[in-house]
């Protein structure tokens, strides 16, 4: 880290603002943010982190499946250093899952801008379409557009429960935007993100230096049987999908269980058709998420999961659909970057730590493609994906630092990543 960055610093007071700015868009009960991906809610946070991205004097580009990057220019022309997350959250989010990535590398911006610093290389901050995957399947939709894992065409065909697509969307809200996708290839991305687990809070430590990211599958099963009285039809003439999904969501808390950690299965939606309370349901649709670090035991977790919902199927007379709606294999980050990471943390006074990501990031699309890696803070008792999702003052300080020097040191070609 060359001597005039080491007193470089953020300005917690710029971020905490921009932050609470942020969270006042989909505002809900809790002081939780509800902006699913490509609503209205979503369009004016887009609009907002685009007006202060025009603010700090980044070129901004939006591309196909609408994600956006905005870039400061270095000295040098080449591949930029790109950081950035998601502004998209789930119906029940908090203020931190994604927005900090993207807000945090906008105050590296204007910490920047504050000293009159140039890099050599551009840096860029980039928000990405979809990362939650609750209204369009899978997660990570926009960046794993953006970097070549997923066919755009096929992902602008994607539709909401309502038959809304992507693209329609995206064009409703003034977000189809022009740049080609599977065109950029970043010099390195680093991503900060909240823990979102319990991990870093349970042992004291500020800073997590994420080494990778768990494998995820989403899988859809439809059960269709027969609507019937539930009082006059005899147990033994039931053709029953209320049974059928209650079964699925037994069966994956005990697959779990059996196979032990890490594997993990979560049933987060059951929908069941005509769902009348004295009516018995001729159809159900429940969603299993499946994650393992282990790419043998995920798999191993899934044929067990279907070969359960054909035996379910089979014994109570139903016909049974089972979809795949997102597949992301266990996914390595750049050791160099992981540990340039973990050198800026220790430089900086942080307790950091290597691990593992439990939850799926943007930063798993540019792995592939580019030197990667994350940075993680605490979640005060490891929640998110809820209202109550919350990080400390300080360590969002921290965490914003450590991205700030390790940008600098990338963009400044200190680290060799050759
Ligand atoms: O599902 C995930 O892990 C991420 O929040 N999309
Ligand atoms: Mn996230
Ligand atoms: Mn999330």
């Amino acid at each position: 880290m060359s001597m005039d960055t080491n007193n470089l610093r953020i300005n917690i007071a710029r971020l905490l603002d921009r932050l609470d700015q942020l969270a006042q868009i989909g505002k809900i009960d809790g002081d939780g943010v509800c902006r699913l991906a490509l609503t209205d809610e979503d369009k004016a946070g887009r609009d907002l982190v685009c007006r202060w991205m025009h603010d700090l004097g980044l070129d901004v580009s939006v591309d196909r499946v609408g994600n956006v990057i905005g870039t400061r220019a270095g000295t040098e022309d080449g591949p930029v250093v790109l950081t950035g997350s998601h502004i998209d959250t789930v119906g029940t989010g908090g203020r931190y899952d994604g927005t900090l990535g993207v807000l945090a590398g906008l105050e590296v911006i204007a910490s920047m801008n504050d000293m009159d610093m140039q890099t050599t290389l551009p840096l860029g901050v980039g928000f990405f379409t979809n990362e939650e995957g609750v209204r369009f399947q899978p997660d990570m939709m926009g960046s794993m557009v953006h970097q070549g894992h997923l066919p755009l065409d096929g992902m602008l065909r994607s539709k909401d429960r309502d038959g809304a697509t992507l693209d329609g969307e995206l064009n409703r809200i003034g977000y189809a935007g022009d740049v080609d996708v599977d065109t950029m290839r970043a010099a390195a991305f680093v991503e900060l993100h909240v823990e979102q687990g319990p991990v870093l809070e349970q042992r004291g430590i500020t800073i997590g230096a994420v080494d990778s990211v768990q494998g995820l599958l989403w899988k859809q099963i439809t059960f269709s049987g027969t609507s019937n009285h539930a009082g006059t039809t005899p147990m033994s003439l039931r053709h029953d999908c209320g049974y059928a999904a209650g079964e699925i969501a037994t069966f994956g808390r005990h697959l779990a269980i059996d196979m032990g950690e890490p594997q993990v299965v979560t049933v987060g939606t059951i929908l069941m058709e005509p769902n009348l309370i004295n009516v018995i349901a001729k159809q159900s649709i429940i969603t299993v998420d499946l994650r393992n670090t282990d790419l043998t035991l995920l798999r191993e977790a899934e044929a067990r999961l279907d070969a359960h919902a054909n035996n379910i199927a089979a014994s109570e007379g139903l016909d049974v659909e089972i979809e795949t709606l997102a597949r992301y294999d266990p996914t390595p980050f750049d050791q160099r970057v992981v540990d340039l990471i973990t050198d800026n943390a220790m430089t900086l006074g942080c307790s950091v730590r290597q691990m593992p990501s439990g939850a799926g990031h943007d930063a798993q699309a540019f792995a592939p493609n580019c030197p990667t890696a994350m940075i993680f803070v605490p979640s005060v008792g490891g929640i998110s994906h809820n209202v109550a999702e919350y990080t400390e003052a300080d360590d969002l300080e921290a965490g914003t630092n450590v991205l700030l020097h390790t940008l600098v040191s990338l963009a400044n070609r200190e680290t060799d990543l050759s």
